[in-house]
């Protein structure tokens, strides 16, 4: 059976899933939004693993569209899955580095085996990507990615944290059937 993809409206941290993603940045040390609330709620062992991960794997830090799993320290969750958001560009077309995040992410959950997976809107915060269109390319390469693996996870939830961008990704998934 195909997964689920899910809406609600609130604080990533709160949430329950398998791996809850974070929007975070390449040097993956720490940053504010979701990033700020993960590290400060899940505590300092995902700081820790971020650290090893960039003595060891990635010294120059993620690079932008990929993701990669640390604990979930203190959250309700089993794994952290972190990916870097493309900065929106107004003269460079970036779409395809914000689905490879959500590709990406997603690839890695099911890797480790979890079965629901919680994103926020990733770059549409810091990174200023215009909600309407993240949440149409979120909504695509959730499906793409479902679709081409159509039993490997159960849900997949977007968590929004206010009610525009609720409504931009309610709206994507009512435009894409
Ligand atoms: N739960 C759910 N959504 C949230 C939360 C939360 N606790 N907090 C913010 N949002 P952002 P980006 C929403 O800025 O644009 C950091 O400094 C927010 O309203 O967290 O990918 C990193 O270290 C927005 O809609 O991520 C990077 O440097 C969305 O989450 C940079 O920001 C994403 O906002 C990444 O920027």
């Amino acid at each position: 059976m195909t997964a689920r993809i899910t809406l609600v409206q609130g604080d990533i941290t709160r949430q329950r899933a398998d791996a809850l993603v974070n929007a975070a940045n390449s040097s993956l040390l720490g940053g504010g939004g979701v990033d700020g609330a993960i590290h400060r709620r899940g505590g300092p062992d995902i700081l820790a693993e971020c650290r090893a991960l960039r003595a060891s794997h990635y010294g120059k830090g993620l690079p932008t569209g990929q993701a990669v799993a640390t604990t979930a320290g203190r959250l309700d969750a089993d794994h952290v899955i972190h990916t870097v958001g493309p900065v929106w560009s107004a003269t460079e077309d970036r779409s395809a580095l914000l689905a490879s995040c959500y590709r990406e992410s997603l690839r890695v959950a099911a890797d480790l085996g979890a079965r629901t997976v919680a994103f926020p809107a990733i770059s549409t915060g810091v990174y200023r990507w215009p909600l309407d269109d993240a949440a149409r390319i979120a909504v695509r390469a959730v499906r793409d990615a479902l679709a081409a693996a159509p039993d490997l996870l159960a849900e997949v939830r977007f968590v929004l944290f206010d009610e525009a961008a609720y409504a931009a990704f309610e709206e994507a998934l009512a435009a894409q059937g």
